[in-house]
């Protein structure tokens, strides 16, 4: 008989979950003995940086990826990062080793207590196995459970499981494919299109998941064929949509009042790929216009469950898109005349204004560039002066969680080693995912870090006046050097002083990972 190791290696290999993100300790080490040539695994420093890499991995890839932790803290380390992969739905797997059996229950060191408890609230799915020769089977479920569920798994295995013989059944795993097609029935098509057709002015609010699932081009055409304004879903992690398209009106703000306003005289918002809503700010107020109804389209069953308003259809958003476009008249041949983006603003003294940081980037980067961003108090600078017009171009912390940034970046740079990639990330956030660095120097990743130095947790301090908090401590950071941190972790780097030094560096295409810091004005976020 096989071992559970063999058949769990071949398992993985033939889903495609090859690339293992992950940092060991004793208990992991039987999993990877004798891991086959063709697995290739990317070491991160800190469990942090370790679940952001796999999560902008597996968004770039579009592919369920494994994560390997070391038990009880390990995984721990790896739950603030976890709730961003949670809000973006990215199907990671992940893996964590435990004691051996027959010291669990006395709690020998680096037990994990009742381990899958641990990570119950926030993975869709957490398990381990009552038996050895049930692992390659749960595995399986963990692999098919992050798929289907769109949502991290996470599967305890005592250590001494892995060098053990399967039973008769153990390979059986090998074979499993899981599906799931989620068409809307005829009824639920024809009950949509009719109530989409006979509005007056309809609206569009889509999700990352529209850009998550591939539905970008899709989401312009159906917009372009309604004629109707578009809007990004509040807490936005991925764009669904160009930003300069002339129908696009913005991310809607986080609160219920200032949602509410954005609809006002809209009779129908049709939500696709999105919860409704995720708000962030409490600007209480009523959830919906006085006449205006809501339907939700999302295969996320308990965001549909949980909304407080409006109908909601639990299926793919793609075929509701596609049953509209075939639906409904063809528009009049118009050409998409994007905005131009308005003149950059300026800052006094010294330092560069965001907006002329972001210009740059926008002027002097391909189109199709990617950038994972991680400034909280830059958003509005941002999508004042960027041009994002193609699928997969930005990832920003689904859940807020600071600490995808910048192991984000170096993830979606591995994922997608034909497109540039830059990281955006401020001189605070940089902090909660930094060893992520040394991984990106020793894959040689070709990711742009361009970190924006303000001396401030600047959002926090625009919070503070939101507040009523004017006088809260420990939201200044200076004394930070991120040219000098990241040559330690083997990153070339510099500091640009200028806006024309600025330009000239973001020029060249270097095939390595590189630093470039600069000190910004601080601004607020709206
Ligand atoms: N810790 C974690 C893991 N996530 C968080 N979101 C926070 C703390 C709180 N926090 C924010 O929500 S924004 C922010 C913090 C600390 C400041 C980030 O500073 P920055 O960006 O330099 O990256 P800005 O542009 O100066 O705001
Ligand atoms: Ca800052």
């Amino acid at each position: 008989m096989p071992s559970v190791r063999h058949v769990a290696h071949e398992f993985l290999k033939r889903q495609g979950l090859t690339t293992v993100f992950g940092n060991p300790g004793s208990n992991e080490l039987p999993f990877l003995a004798d891991l086959p040539e063709d697995f290739r695994y990317v070491l991160g420093l800190h469990e942090g940086a370790v679940l952001g890499m796999a999560d902008g991995y597996a968004q770039a890839t579009g592919q369920p990826v494994l994560v390997n932790l070391h038990a009880a803290s390990g995984s721990g380390n790896a739950m603030g990062a976890l709730t961003n992969a949670v809000a973006s739905r990215t199907p990671l797997v992940v893996v964590a080793g435990q004691q051996v059996r027959p010291a669990i229950g006395l709690e020998a060191n680096l037990t994990n207590v009742d381990a899958s408890a641990l990570m119950k609230p926030l993975v869709g799915w957490a398990a381990e196995p009552a038996c050895a020769q049930d692992v390659p089977r749960a595995l399986g479920q963990a692999v098919f459970e992050a798929q289907l569920q769109r949502r991290p798994t996470y599967l305890s295995v005592p250590y001494d499981d892995w060098a053990a013989d399967c039973d008769d059944n153990g390979a059986a795993v090998l074979d499993r494919q899981v599906q799931r097609a989620s068409v809307p029935s005829a009824e639920q098509g024809h009950s949509i299109l009719e109530r989409v057709a006979s509005a007056r002015r309809p609206a569009l609010v889509l999700g990352g998941d529209i850009d998550s699932a591939g539905l970008f081009d899709d989401a312009v055409r159906l917009a372009e064929r309604l004629g109707s304004p578009v809007w990004a879903a509040p807490s936005q992690f991925r764009l669904p949509f160009p930003n300069r398209h002339p129908l696009f009106r913005g991310v809607l703000p986080a609160g219920i009042a200032p949602i509410c306003d954005a609809f006002e005289g809209h009779d129908l918002v049709l939500v696709l790929g999105a919860p409704v809503f995720r708000y962030h700010e409490y600007l209480p107020g009523r959830y919906l216009p006085e006449g205006t109804r809501l339907i939700q389209v999302t295969e996320d069953a308990s965001a549909a469950a949980r909304a407080p308003m409006g109908e909601a259809l639990v299926a793919d958003p793609g075929a509701v898109i596609e049953l509209l476009l075939k639906a409904l008249d063809a528009p009049a041949e118009q050409s998409p005349g994007y905005q131009p983006a308005p003149e950059p603003l300026t800052a006094d003294g010294s330092s560069l204004h965001p907006e002329q940081v972001f210009a740059a980037l926008r002027d002097e980067l391909p189109d199709d560039t990617a950038y994972v961003v991680e400034s909280t108090s830059t958003s509005s600078s941002w999508w004042r002066q960027m041009d994002l017009r193609r699928p997969g171009s930005y990832y920003f912390p689904a859940a807020g969680g600071l600490g995808f940034g910048l192991p984000g970046a170096v993830g979606v740079a591995m994922g997608q080693p034909d497109r540039p990639v830059v990281g955006v990330i401020g001189d605070g956030s940089a902090n909660y995912g930094i060893t992520a660095l040394w991984t990106a120097a020793q894959h040689r990743v070709p990711l742009t870090v361009v970190l924006l130095r303000n001396g401030t947790y600047g959002a926090l301090r625009w919070f503070g006046g939101l507040l009523g908090v004017p006088d809260a401590p420990g939201l200044d950071i200076p004394g930070l050097d991120f040219t000098r941190i990241a040559e330690g972790y083997g990153v070339a780097s510099q500091h640009v002083n200028s806006l024309e030094e600025l330009r000239a560096v973001l020029s060249e295409r270097p095939d390595h990972p590189r630093l470039v810091q600069v000190d910004t004005a601080l601004t607020t976020p709206s």
